[in-house]
């Protein structure tokens, strides 16, 4: 039985993955912070709770990662832990950057001291294009970061390149555009919404602050950008690849759909509050997956419609069951 590390398992990708490679007849360890609360509710959701091998680790603490891997003795470790949240990342840049950034570090240096035959994929992001200098944002456009998050995931990338190129690892970035999902955290800005909408249409919540809605993003479904990570480290050659639909949306145009499929209008919800703008903006992102498509035979399969449908219909379900 092949098996899989992922850390980051509590996240939303995490527990996709993890459901994904159990279907696939892995056996799946996953890293697991201590947290004060649990926080292990989205492998819950999938239904797959007991079905993972969470072992005690921070991404800052370099013994505890040699340790998981020394027990876990991965074919492949997917590295998915992170300070994912870019509106975090100036309030704690210090932090974003040990786990975003040398966290990464730490996974390839325990990689390399256990001296395992390891498969290794690093979660980049599209953020790291941040200041756009192409329309279309491939594997071979120019990084431009516009936050210390996009700043730490760059570190990351350079990080796993050097080290396929140093230490001949197969090793993996993927550059992954916005993903989202009934399980995505509520801070960003798709969940904010539907769960607003789930609020509002039942009489919660009377109003929706947002920041810059002009801003847009190319936007997927994450059960769909994992299989991308798996594809990733089933090749014969390690690379990097651009994940995305090829498609970009306004935060204004999503807000717009997701207060329609409730049969409301956004305009007489949402609130424009300035603490909700960055000190930065990455104002447009667009990817361009045809590498994805032609190396891997990977396309985005959901629409950003059906996307918003999933989420709305959770949070109805959600807020409906809350006392
Ligand atoms: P989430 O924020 O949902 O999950 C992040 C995960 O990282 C959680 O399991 C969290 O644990 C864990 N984590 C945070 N800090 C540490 C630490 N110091 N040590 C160990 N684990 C830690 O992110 P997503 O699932 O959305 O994203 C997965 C990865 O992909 C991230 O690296 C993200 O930056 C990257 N990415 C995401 C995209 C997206 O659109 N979703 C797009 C491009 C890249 P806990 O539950 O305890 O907080
Ligand atoms: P992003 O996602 O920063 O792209 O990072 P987020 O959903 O937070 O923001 C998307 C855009 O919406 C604008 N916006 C708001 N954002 C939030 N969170 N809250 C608001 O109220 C709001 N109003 C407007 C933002 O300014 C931004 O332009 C996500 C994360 O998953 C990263 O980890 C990942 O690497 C990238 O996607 C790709």
């Amino acid at each position: 039985m092949k098996s899989a590390l992922i850390t980051g398992i509590t996240g939303q990708d995490g527990a996709y993955l993890a459901k994904l490679l159990l279907d696939k007849g892995y056996k799946v360890y996953g890293l697991i912070a201590r947290r004060a609360t649990s926080t292990t509710w989205r492998l819950q959701f999938l239904g797959i709770e007991n079905e993972v091998e969470l072992i005690n680790g921070d991404l800052t603490d370099l013994p505890s990662i040699v340790r998981a891997i020394t027990k876990a003795k991965p074919a492949e470790v997917y590295n998915l832990g992170a300070q994912s949240f870019v509106g975090t990342s100036w309030q704690q840049t210090v932090t974003t950057v040990q786990s975003t950034g040398v966290g990464v570090l730490h996974v390839l240096e325990a990689i390399r001291l256990t001296d395992l035959s390891i498969r290794f994929y690093q979660a980049s992001s599209s953020e790291m294009f941040g200041l756009i200098q192409e329309p279309m944002q491939s594997e071979s456009t120019p990084f431009y970061p516009r936050s210390p998050y996009g700043v730490s995931k760059l570190f990351g990338h350079w990080m796993t390149v050097n080290y396929r190129e140093s230490f001949n690892l197969f090793a993996c970035s993927g550059i992954l555009f916005n993903h989202e999902s009934p399980v995505r955290g509520i801070e960003f800005v798709t969940r904010k919404v539907t769960d607003a909408v789930a609020r509002i249409k039942l009489g919660k919540q009377q109003e929706l602050k947002l920041g810059n809605i002009d801003a847009k993003r190319d936007w997927g479904f994450a059960g769909d950008y994992v299989q991308a990570m798996w594809l990733m480290l089933q090749q014969d050659k390690a690379d990097d690849y651009v994940v995305a639909t090829g498609r970009t949306t306004t935060v204004r145009d999503m807000c717009k759909r997701a207060f329609e499929y409730v049969n409301l209008k956004y305009e007489d919800y949402v609130v424009i509050d300035p603490a909700f703008y960055r000190p930065a903006e990455v104002d447009i992102l667009l990817g361009n997956p045809d590498k994805a498509k032609k190396v891997l035979g990977w396309e985005a399969k959901t629409s950003l419609n059906t996307l918003i449908e999933m989420m709305v219909e959770a949070d109805l379900t959600r807020v409906k069951a809350e006392i």
